[in-house]
């Protein structure tokens, strides 16, 4: 009928469902994972997410989520985000299937899903983002270079507007996934469940001896029990300083504790250089995972 027919010309606006479908069709993408790594996309889309969002700078305003600058050259060949066109190339199949969202809020919504699809906090997300163009790529040097220590964290983070509680609360995220030594060099996982957001990073940080790997790749550190573990200087440098050891220690006692902030400091990245009128809801939404949709 011409009801129907002008109806399927308007353009809707997407609701709540339709990103929860988008978060559901990812979720289930993540799993398909097999032979790669520990059986799981999830670790290598949360760092997606996040190297999309830590390009921010609070000073020009420039960077962050909002353009999704990784598609384009230079960005996506700075060394920080090697390995990553494996989680982009998997958010294409995903765009293909939701040609209508953008792909910052779908590699922001795909960090979301694979932390609450590991057994992670709830982490309040809501679409706004546009797609830039190339001439908003960002500079090289924007994101962490692992080797360093607490004063270049600081600098890093600092930039972005985070404070140190945050900061350490942010990098429990390395109890997921894994060091590639062809993408960054370094080699190992942190965790003995990589696959499984827990506060394992924190605890074994502190209760584990870490000693330094002898071997010819970059300067990292293995548990001296077992030696398959590994932590970055950048890690380990949370039982150095006085002020990132203590929020560390209080995440290592508590694992409730480190869920409720690291879900706030992981929300605040995902929206990093996002104007606030560009949201379409005044508040975060909470997306639910596949487990709660089947009760
Ligand atoms: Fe990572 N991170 N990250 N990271 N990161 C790597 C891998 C992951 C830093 C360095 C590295 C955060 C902060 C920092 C994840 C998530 C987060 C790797 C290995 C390096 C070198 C890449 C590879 O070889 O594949 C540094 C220096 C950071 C600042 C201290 C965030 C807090 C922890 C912000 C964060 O969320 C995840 C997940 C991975 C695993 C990726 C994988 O493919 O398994």
């Amino acid at each position: 009928s011409a009801i129907q027919a002008s109806k399927a010309a308007v353009k809707l606006t997407p609701t709540k469902e339709d990103y929860q479908k988008v978060y559901n069709t990812i979720a289930h993408i993540l799993d398909e994972a097999e032979e790669y790594d520990d059986g799981s996309f999830g670790p290598v889309v949360v760092r997606l997410a996040w190297h999309a969002s830590g390009t921010y700078d609070k000073t020009t305003g420039t960077g962050g989520s909002n353009y999704a600058t990784m598609r384009f050259e230079p960005e996506s060949l700075h060394a920080a985000n090697n390995g990553l066109h494996v989680g982009r190339e998997l958010m294409e199949k995903v765009k293909q299937q939701y040609p209508w969202i953008s792909y910052g809020d779908l590699w922001t919504l795909a960090g979301v899903a694979a932390i609450q699809e590991m057994a992670g906090p709830k982490i309040p997300w809501r679409p706004g983002r546009i797609d830039g163009v190339a001439s908003n790529v960002t500079p090289d040097g924007r994101l962490p270079d692992a080797t360093q220590g607490a004063q270049h964290i600081r600098d890093i983070f600092y930039r972005m507007g985070f404070n140190d509680q945050e900061i350490v609360a942010l990098i429990g995220a390395h109890a997921l996934g894994r060091c590639h030594s062809d993408r960054s060099g370094f080699e190992g996982p942190w965790t003995f469940s990589p696959t499984t957001f827990t506060n394992d990073f924190y605890k074994l940080l502190f209760e584990e001896k870490w000693v330094w790997k002898k071997w010819s790749g970059p300067k990292q550190l293995q548990d001296k029990k077992t030696g398959t573990l590994m932590m970055l200087p950048t890690d380990y440098v949370l039982t150095q300083d006085k002020s990132f050891k203590k929020y560390a220690k209080a995440y290592a006692d508590d694992q409730d504790l480190f869920f409720k902030d690291f879900s706030a400091a992981f929300a605040k990245l995902l929206e990093l250089g996002v104007p606030s009128q560009q949201f379409v809801a005044s508040e975060p939404w909470i997306l639910q995972t596949l487990e709660e949709q089947k009760a």
